[in-house]
């Protein structure tokens, strides 16, 4: 499996649960500015112009972030890093991720991007952390004193949830009233898979236009 990914982008969470799963993979990096790779366009491997993108073993592409998110934790069963398919827990699992994807990635999107993902002037960051704030205190809330989204054991949807407390961190935003997601931060941290990726991966995408 080949990953192509951009430096603390969403991409980080399916780098994360690769190194997590112990599978073999190898990595792209693709420069998401100019659309480009190694090989030329970025566009030729997902039309939709967004990393993450999965190249399986069969050379199909496979993308959607807590998609691919579900697909690697599937072929490791063992690994325990998503619950049996229809378990209350994977159901669990699978609302987090649905809610990652649609309340918090997207909202942490700047209205006003110019290459780049991220909110990049004063004005957009605080249109955009006025919209995350809201949902970043929900999950604050459900994860309570617990280690991890879910029955406080690492899975799937906590390496979502760690690129959005990431960009908290990115964003220089506070984590007033979310003293929870500050602490499951740092014990994502912790975790060696996660230095070694945040090593492999260097300095973020840059934030200016
Ligand atoms: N729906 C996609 C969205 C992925 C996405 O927004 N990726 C961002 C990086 S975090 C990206 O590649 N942005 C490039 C762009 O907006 O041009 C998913 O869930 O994977």
């Amino acid at each position: 499996m080949k990953l192509f990914y951009a430096s603390g982008a969403s991409s980080l969470a399916v780098h994360i649960l690769l190194e997590e799963s112990g599978l073999k993979y190898g990595l792209e990096k693709v420069n998401l500015d100019m659309k480009t790779w190694n090989n030329g366009d970025y566009n030729l491997i997902n039309s939709k112009s967004y990393v993450p993108a999965l190249e399986l073993d069969n050379g199909e592409i496979l993308t959607e972030c807590a998609v691919v998110l579900e697909y690697i934790a599937h072929k490791v069963p063992a690994q325990n890093l998503i619950g049996e398919y229809g378990s209350t827990t994977y159901w669990q699992q699978r609302t987090w991720l649905n809610y990652i994807a649609t309340e918090l990635h997207k909202n942490f999107i700047s209205p006003f991007r110019k290459g780049n993902w991220l909110p990049n002037t004063i004005e957009s960051k605080e249109l955009v952390y006025k919209r995350v704030f809201p949902r970043l205190k929900f999950v604050d809330t459900q994860l309570g004193q617990q280690e991890y989204l879910v029955n406080s054991h690492f899975s799937v949807p906590d390496t979502y949830l760690f690129v959005m407390t990431n960009w908290l961190y990115r964003l220089e935003y506070e984590f007033n009233g979310l003293g929870n997601l500050q602490r499951f931060d740092t014990t994502m941290r912790k975790r060696l898979a996660v230095q070694d990726v945040l090593q492999q991966e260097g300095k973020p995408h840059s934030l200016q236009d």
